[in-house]
This record gives C-alpha cells, sequence and structure tokens, in this order.
C-alpha cells in the first residue's frame, strides 16, 4: 500500500514513521511513504507558499497553485484517493479505516496556517477527515494517525493476523482491562478469573468488562452497539422492562405550596399506562392513600385493560421470581414507601428512586441528573428503577429523604411550564427509552 503526503514540513512524516510496526512495515516494502512539498512548485524568490485571506481577518491562507501542482504529481492520473486533514472534516473511525485499506494509494494533504484555499477542495479533494476535535498546528500529524492506522490492516503487518481479528470481534466495544505479571503489584492481585484455566469463564468476564466499559465511559458508542443474545446474558436487563412509574396523589402541592391529596383523573390512568406499555416499562403504579380511589382506579384499569385488541395486560414477573404469576401492568398502592416495599421484595434489591420536579433546587445538587445521565447509570445496575410523577401541582419537598435522584425538569423555552402530568411522563419516558432519534426513517 502506498501512501503520499503532501506538506510544507516533510521532516515531520519520515522519522514518525521509523519504528515498531509501520517502520517493519516499511523496511519489508509493505508499505511505502513518500512525501512532497508545495514549495516545490513555486517560482519566486522566497518559495511562496501562502496569502493573505480574502476579506480580511487574521493569518494566511495556503495558496491554491503551488499545493494543486503537489496534489496532481502525487495522486497521478486517474487520480489516486486525495484526502486533506482538517477539523472540519468526518471524524475518522475504525470503520472509515477498515474501508480505507482497502485502496491501494493514499494522497494525504495538509494544511498549515489557517486552513488552504476552498478551490483547491473542490478541484482536487475528494474527502475531508479530522482525526479529533482539536486544533493542530498542520494536518501533518493527523496524516501520520491515518497512516498508521491504516498500515496495520495492512495484510502481513501485524504479527499475528488473531490480534485483528479479536479487534473486529470487539469492534464497537473499548478493550477489556489486561494483566501481566507479577500477580501481585503490592495489595493489588490480577483478578482470580484470569488465574482460573477456564478460558470460557475468562472470555465471558472479558467481554462483560468491555460490555460495562463502554456503557459507562462511552455511552455514545454503547448506544450504536448491537449486543448479541450472549452478551445479553452478561449486561442488566433492559433498563425499561424495570422501570415502574408511580402516579403520586400524595405527598404532592397545591397551588399554594400546601401539602395536600389530590384526586384520580381518568386520563392520567389511561394515557399513562399506554406509555408505559408503549415504552416497555415493568409497571405503572397508582399511588393514594385513598381506598375508594385506588379502587375506582383498579375498577377503570380492568376495564380499558379488558377492551386493549393485542395489548398484553400484565407482564411477567423481573428474575428469577419471588411470586409465581404475573403482575398486572398497572397496580395500585396507598404510599411511595408500599410501592418501594413491594418492589424491594419482588426484585430482592430496593429501587432507584427518581423524582421528577419542576424546582429541582429544593433536591441536593449531588442527585440531580438530565435524563442520559441516569440513563447511563441506571443502565448499569441491575435492580429496578422507580420513577415518581407528582399530580397537582407537584410532588411535595417531604420527599427528598425518600428520592434518590431527581431529574432535571423539562423546559420548552417559554416563560409559562405547566405541563399534564401525562405529557410531562410521556416526553420523560420519550427521552429514557426512545428508539428513533438519530436513526434513519
Ligand atoms: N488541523 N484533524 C489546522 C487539525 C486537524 C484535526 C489540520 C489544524 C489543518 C490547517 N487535522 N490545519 N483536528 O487540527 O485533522
Amino acid at each position: 500500500m502506498k501512501f503520499s503526503v503532501v506538506t510544507i514540513l516533510p521532516e515531520l512524516i519520515a522519522p514518525a514513521l521509523t519504528a515498531g510496526v509501520v517502520g517493519r512495515a516499511r523496511e519489508a516494502g509493505v508499505i511505502t511513504v513518500e512525501t512532497l512539498s508545495p514549495r516545490e512548485f513555486t517560482s519566486d524568490k522566497h518559495r511562496t507558499v501562502d496569502d493573505s485571506p480574502y476579506g480580511g481577518g487574521p493569518g494566511m491562507v495556503m495558496k491554491p497553485e503551488p499545493l494543486l501542482a503537489a496534489i496532481s504529481q502525487l495522486a497521478g492520473d486517474p487520480p489516486a484517493h486525495r484526502i486533506l486533514l482538517t477539523p472540519g472534516g468526518t471524524p475518522l473511525t475504525q470503520a472509515r479505516v477498515r474501508e480505507l485499506v482497502t485502496l491501494p494509494h493514499l494522497v494525504l494533504v495538509c494544511g498549515r496556517y489557517e486552513g488552504i484555499d476552498e478551490r483547491v477542495i473542490e478541484l482536487a479533494i475528494d474527502e475531508e477527515i479530522s482525526i479529533g476535535d482539536y486544533v493542530l498546528s498542520g494536518g501533518e500529524l493527523g496524516a501520520l494517525v491515518v497512516i498508521d492506522a491504516v498500515s496495520r490492516l495492512v495484510p502481513g503487518v501485524l504479527g499475528e493476523a488473531t490480534s485483528v481479528d479479536d479487534e473486529s470481534h470487539s469492534a464497537g466495544l473499548l478493550e477489556y482491562p489486561q494483566y501481566t505479571r507479577p500477580h501481585a503489584l503490592g495489595d493489588r492481585t490480577v483478578p482470580a478469573i484470569l488465574t482460573s484455566g477456564n478460558h470460557a469463564a475468562i472470555a465471558s468476564w472479558r467481554r462483560a468488562q468491555a460490555l460495562e466499559r463502554t456503557a459507562q465511559r462511552r455511552p455514545d458508542l454503547f448506544a450504536r452497539f448491537h449486543p448479541t443474545a450472549a452478551d445479553r446474558k452478561l449486561m442488566p436487563p433492559p433498563l425499561a422492562s424495570r422501570t415502574h412509574l408511580a402516579l403520586v396523589h400524595h405527598p404532592v402541592v397545591d397551588r399554594t405550596g400546601k401539602i395536600v391529596t389530590s384526586s384520580l383523573t381518568n386520563f392520567d390512568i389511561h394515557d399513562l399506562a399506554r406509555s408505559t406499555l408503549t415504552y416497555g416499562l415493568a409497571a405503572y403504579h397508582i399511588v393514594t392513600p385513598i381506598t375508594s380511589q385506588r379502587e375506582k382506579a383498579q375498577h377503570i384499569a380492568s376495564l380499558w385493560l379488558e377492551d386493549q385488541a393485542g395489548a398484553p395486560p400484565t407482564r411477567k414477573p423481573p428474575a428469577s421470581g419471588s411470586r409465581a404469576h404475573a403482575l398486572a401492568l398497572v397496580r395500585t398502592a396507598d404510599s411511595i414507601d408500599t410501592v418501594i416495599d413491594e418492589l424491594t421484595a419482588e426484585y430482592g434489591v430496593a429501587p432507584l428512586v427518581v423524582g421528577t420536579s419542576a424546582r429541582p433546587e429544593s433536591f441536593p445538587a449531588a442527585a440531580r441528573r438530565s435524563p442520559s445521565e441516569l440513563l447511563a447509570e441506571a443502565s448499569l445496575i441491575p435492580g429496578p428503577v422507580l420513577i415518581l410523577l407528582g399530580t397537582g401541582w407537584g410532588l411535595a419537598d417531604s420527599l427528598i429523604h425518600s428520592v434518590s435522584r431527581v431529574l432535571t425538569p423539562i423546559e420548552g423555552g417559554s416563560d409559562w411550564n405547566h405541563l399534564s402530568v401525562r405529557s410531562a411522563g410521556a416526553i420523560l419516558l420519550d427521552r429514557l427509552f426512545d428508539r428513533c432519534v438519530g436513526r434513519p426513517a
């Protein structure tokens, strides 16, 4: 494979490619790297390659003619694939690296100063690549990154073919932790599983570590990752399937801030039950201390559930199940503490209790979470999550002690903010569990 680098600082390129894997590949002739400076295509005394920008402003711009001449000499005719390194390009990914290695010849164009004349891009660049969201003093380090990442995939460059195979197995995940001798480094010993001799167990442990690290450190990568059936067994169950919604009628505040018990509304029962089903939640709990209201809620829910063509009225109990029978999707309870006790019994571990509030200032700053922060955190712990939605004018501040997290409020950007609890609930579920944002239609 051939790499050609257009740069006014060729002395930055070759010395960086003499050692290690890439150095050996060059010595063996598996890859070749050549450089050419646009200065070779100037005719003035100072060999000028830059000029001031039209329209004014600071710094200098690379002149088009020497750059175009250097690119066409290196690219040949028909031209090889010509890449410009620029922070405005498409971020380089391993997926693109795997495609680039299939090309026989890459021309890497490095800008200096404030950049290059736009017409060079229009006339002589096939692809713009960025190596990351920071600003370098020139494209040379970017070109070296491309050469390094692509070269190690050229057949015969990496010693063991298995290194690359192993990478494709773990594509889209961060690496599992590695250990070597000594077994004890001070008081830090190597995880026992790695010295067990059980190769299947070691492979599972490594895979679980890679999955967990990716979920924790790179939620962006994890969201795009498609776990296999075997992966799913190593991961906590999907968050939605262990998330419970509670519609709280007490303790809530009225318009004056007084703690009250609100009354049940038909719409809230129906609409939040539909949201609960749509997003695949474990259950929807209607919480009121008034017995007749709980009976009314059960009655409405049972009528509604019987009417639902094809909709499952119940969900299977979680985990190994302390209860044999399936649990109702719509449930009632006399207090939040009762719901917490029920979930603790069902899952064998207390729920993570999440409050919602239009005024999260009354909750400790350390407890506040955006929906994506909550998602990242709760996805990693295997137990149930209980989200509290307040009716009336919202959950009473006295609940601070029962709540370990509070979600950032929904803000539409106007100065009037009075969403109905069922709208707020639906928006929240979509922020946590949507499957469509960022996906092609
Ligand atoms: N530069 N990824 C400015 C970069 C860069 C990056 C290259 C600095 C181009 C004109 N290149 N010059 N980030 O920062 O590729």
